[in-house]
């Protein structure tokens, strides 16, 4: 790094000097690439245990370059709980392309082997799923996949890589929203795709450029920031997360609680394999089911925060039918467990019995 400087400096800059056509240092134009966000996409190939990183304007922008890697009339199978803008980036837009979807239960991997045809090309996971904390089995997908060549991406966003690594696990691609625990601090919205493959990542980076749905370079810094922390602010998203769960299981007004540490969940096993603990994110629905009385605990909430997003060291809630998944018919979503009465808390590392003492507050 030039002059020493321990932390990489944002280039604030969106061109660069040539002595000649031709005659630059690496680099020509910031859409096309920039030392800060290369900085940065190296750190993320690197935690993710890959070899190639590209970062986008958000996670949305990430997941829209993966799908431009298709063509009209190629089929997709998705899990059927993920995240609502990604439902609606494929239904609303997409499926307008000629590329079909397919959204199903993926509990049991072997479900997604009826569904594979000539023209399935990609299959797209989400594990935690958001909000319902569903797991699916990353390996077992892999294998099933990798009998008929066909692309398997992980959007990573709720596990991050200090819990969870999909390459590793056989996925061709992770993506992440960078906005939540990588950056970790709630300032920045982002999106990263991490791949091993050479071919795969030099079309990806013409995608990156050729539309252009690239980070800033502040942006990037303030990801590099957040990424140094990330063990230690997940280690504590870890542990207020299984407080939190427990004492939610324990509430009389409670009816369900949706965290994958509970040692009867469901695929319980395969969080405990596939991921090194649990995750800071658990979603809750109450006695009765009540949109009304859902409403006032989000309400009545002092610590946890009533917004979309999640991941940030600060405590968050969210109602998912009425915010995050409000764009997911209403059968479609009570299908899959987002009820009127769902609440998804992002656990943050403040102390934890300040956290429980709000949620006790606002339950009643
Ligand atoms: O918001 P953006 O950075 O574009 O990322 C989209 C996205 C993709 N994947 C998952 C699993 C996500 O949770 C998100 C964004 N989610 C929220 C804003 C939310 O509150 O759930």
């Amino acid at each position: 790094m030039a002059y020493g400087a321990v932390m990489p400096p944002i280039y604030q800059t969106s061109t660069y000097a040539q002595s000649t056509p031709g005659g630059h240092k690496g680099y020509e134009y910031s859409r096309t690439q920039n030392p800060t966000r290369h900085a940065l996409e190296k750190a993320l190939a690197s935690i993710e245990n890959g070899n190639h990183g590209l970062t986008f304007g958000s996670g949305m922008a990430a997941i829209d370059a993966i799908i431009k890697l298709l063509k009209p009339g190629d089929e997709v199978i998705s899990t059927n709980d993920l995240y609502g803008g990604s439902y609606r980036l494929f239904t609303k837009i997409y499926e307008d392309f000629g590329i079909k979807f397919h959204f199903i239960g993926m509990e049991n991997a072997t479900n997604i082997e009826a569904y594979i045809n000539k023209n399935t090309k990609l299959i797209w996971v989400e594990t935690p799923t958001n909000p319902m904390m569903n797991i699916i089995d990353i390996k077992a997908t892999s294998e099933i996949v990798k009998k008929h060549n066909i692309l398997l991406a992980v959007d990573n966003t709720f596990a991050t890589p200090y819990l969870q690594l999909p390459l590793d696990l056989g996925a061709d691609i992770v993506m992440h929203s960078a906005t939540k625990y990588l950056g970790g601090h709630s300032d920045v919205v982002m999106g990263a795709l991490v791949v091993n493959d050479k071919m795969l990542a030099e079309r990806l980076y013409f995608i990156q450029n050729a539309s252009g749905a690239v980070s800033g370079p502040q942006d990037c810094f303030l990801v590099l920031r957040g990424i140094k922390t990330l063990h230690i602010r997940m280690e504590r998203h870890c542990e207020n997360g299984k407080a939190v769960a427990e004492y939610l299981a324990s509430h009389p007004k409670i009816e369900n609680v949706y965290w994958p540490g509970f040692e009867n969940y469901p695929n319980h096993n395969i969080a405990k394999t596939q991921m090194k603990d649990f995750g800071g994110m658990v979603s809750f629905t109450t006695k009765g089911n009540d949109y009304d009385k859902a409403i006032k605990i989000v309400e009545r909430l002092k610590i946890f925060t009533l917004a979309e997003s999640l991941g940030g060291v600060e405590s968050l809630a969210g109602h998912p039918a009425s915010m995050t998944h409000a764009s997911i018919p209403k059968e479609k979503r009570e299908q899959t467990g987002v009820v009127d009465s769902l609440i998804r808390l992002s656990v943050g590392i403040e102390d934890v019995d300040d956290l429980i003492a709000d949620l006790k507050q606002a339950i009643g």
